[in-house]
């Protein structure tokens, strides 16, 4: 029995949905509707939108960046203070293991916050000097003004960090924001919200509004809003780009992935099946970084398939508080559809499935949840849907590879160019290799090791432009060229 409603806040207010209408929050480990949360109108949007312009000329725009950096930095320490809570609430929202939200997603909010108010300090311009013709000089400036007002949409699979990833350059650059996380997601984006106030920010700088595809659609065309930075599948990244144009508003897309881990030959095989253990399943295969497409050389293959299978069965379902709990499950029931529907389109185009593949029979509270088993397929061809269209699920192909210009051709041959984990001792090899990937990310001997200052994206179907450090802070100025004849 739902008994709290998640509500937007606007112009620093708390609201619910114009039209009364919510929608429900239900935890993916049990299945259990727990909340609900106001369902976005156009009205809503307006609302939002148009206070987040009348912001840019209130208090906020008016104060020094050193003011507005500050806010930003205290928002990063009340976020720490109340980490447990923050990670909690994802966990309930998300379904995932709280040792994941603990690790990983409180702590880059504020982190996130600090990143981005610290970097914006020496972000500066440029300047060139000109001789004229007729003896006289002029000097060519660039200053950054904000874009305006920065709408953010986030997806439900790293709700927090996503969405503080993206919202604090554009308030770091002096910008004015109205977020929309994902439906399955309200709980931590209405957290942050209230901490962004408590650290000092003026009313309407950070306005939320809760919703589905319906709210963010009419977020994207408001004319207020002057950028979008979306993260969320290239589906809806296409609806997106062909929505916003007509307003001819800045766009940064972060899209889906059909990642690739390629295990060469010379490869330390413990680290490779450690790391690869992660990439597949962190988050239950839900971050847009994992591998779905694992090439092995053929002569790691056999004992690299039998370390990684068994890895894989043990990685233990559970509820999130659980500390046994290795394993989350997936955001939703329709979700869950999705995955299994891929696995069965895989055994019908021939697939062995080598272990998982099936609903695992839970008892308890976690009956009713949304988990699905780790699942390695292998034996189809790289053209099969299996290899081609995301799955978003605990689910990777394993297939061999004879050299190192099969497993680049193969690695490169899908839509999509997000990320890439390369597995060598071999140095050479890896700057070779790592150079003819088509992704935006390409990690070595790791996977997923995060510096917030490099460019962060894909090529392909997988997005376009770059977040990160400079990229984010860019992408929330527009840069101003002034000369002055001397
Ligand atoms: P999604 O595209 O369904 O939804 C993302 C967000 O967009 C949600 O807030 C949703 O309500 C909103 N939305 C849906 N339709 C919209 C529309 N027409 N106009 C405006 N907003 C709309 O994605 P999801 O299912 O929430 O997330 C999973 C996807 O996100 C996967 O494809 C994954 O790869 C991708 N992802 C990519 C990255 C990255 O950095 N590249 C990171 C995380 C997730
Ligand atoms: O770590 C990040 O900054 C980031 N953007 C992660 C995206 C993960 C995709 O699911």
């Amino acid at each position: 029995m739902a008994t709290h409603t998640f509500l937007h806040l606007i112009d620093g207010h708390e609201t619910p949905a114009s039209s009364g209408e919510t929608l429900p929050c239900v935890e993916p480990a049990t299945g259990r509707t727990y909340a609900t949360l106001a369902h976005g109108t156009d009205d809503d949007v307006d609302r939002a939108a148009r206070a987040a312009r009348a912001a840019l000329h209130g208090p906020w725009g008016r104060m020094t960046p050193d003011e507005r950096w500050a806010i930003l930095e205290r928002a990063a320490d009340l976020l720490d203070a109340r980490a447990e809570e923050l990670a909690a609430a994802e966990s309930r929202d998300t379904g995932k293991p709280l040792s994941l939200s603990r690790t990983v997603d409180a702590p880059r909010a504020p982190a996130n916050f600090r990143n981005f108010a610290r970097l914006a300090r020496s972000l500066g311009g440029q300047a060139w000097e000109q001789h004229l013709p007729d003896g006289t000089r002029a000097l060519h400036y660039t200053r950054h003004r904000p874009v305006g007002v920065v709408a953010v949409i986030a997806p439900w699979n790293l709700p927090l960090l996503l969405l503080s990833w993206k919202a604090a350059p554009a308030l770091a650059m002096g910008n004015t924001v109205v977020a929309k996380p994902s439906e399955e997601t309200p709980a931590t984006a209405t957290l942050l919200a209230r901490i962004l106030h408590e650290a000092g920010l003026p009313p309407g700088v950070f306005n939320l509004v809760l919703g589905d595809g319906r709210t963010g659609n009419a977020l994207v065309q408001h004319p207020e809003v002057d950028a979008v930075t979306f993260t969320g599948s290239s589906d809806t990244g296409a609806r997106i780009q062909a929505a916003a144009a007509p307003g001819m508003r800045k766009l940064s897309f972060e899209l889906g992935g059909k990642n690739p881990a390629i295990v060469l030959h010379d490869a330390d095989l413990e680290a490779a099946l450690a790391g690869t253990v992660r990439s597949t399943f962190t988050n239950c295969g839900q971050v847009c970084l994992c591998s779905e497409r694992i090439l092995v050389h053929r002569s790691l293959h056999d004992a690299f398939v039998e370390g990684l299978v068994q890895r894989a069965r043990t990685l233990r379902p559970g509820l999130p508080h659980d500390p046994a709990t290795r394993l989350g499950p997936l955001i939703s029931a329709a979700h869950r559809r999705k995955v299994h529907a891929a696995i069965d389109q895989a055994r019908a185009d021939g697939a062995t499935v080598l272990t998982g593949g099936e609903i695992p029979d839970l008892d308890g509270d976690a009956r009713g949840g949304f988990f699905f088993e780790p699942t390695l397929l292998a034996g189809l061809p790289d053209d099969a849907p299996t290899n081609q269209e995301e799955i978003f699920g605990p689910v990777a192909h394993i297939a061999p590879f004879d050299d190192e210009d099969e497993a680049i051709a193969r690695a490169n041959a899908t839509r999509y160019g997000l990320a890439a984990a390369l597995w060598t001792r071999d140095v050479r090899s890896a700057h070779r290799v790592a150079a003819a990937i088509d992704a935006g990310i390409v990690w070595v001997n790791t996977w997923n090791l995060r510096e917030l200052r490099a460019p962060f994206g894909g090529v392909k179907l997988s997005g376009s432009g770059r977040e990160g450090g400079e990229w984010s802070l860019r992408f929330g100025t527009e840069t101003q060229a002034i000369s002055v004849l001397l």
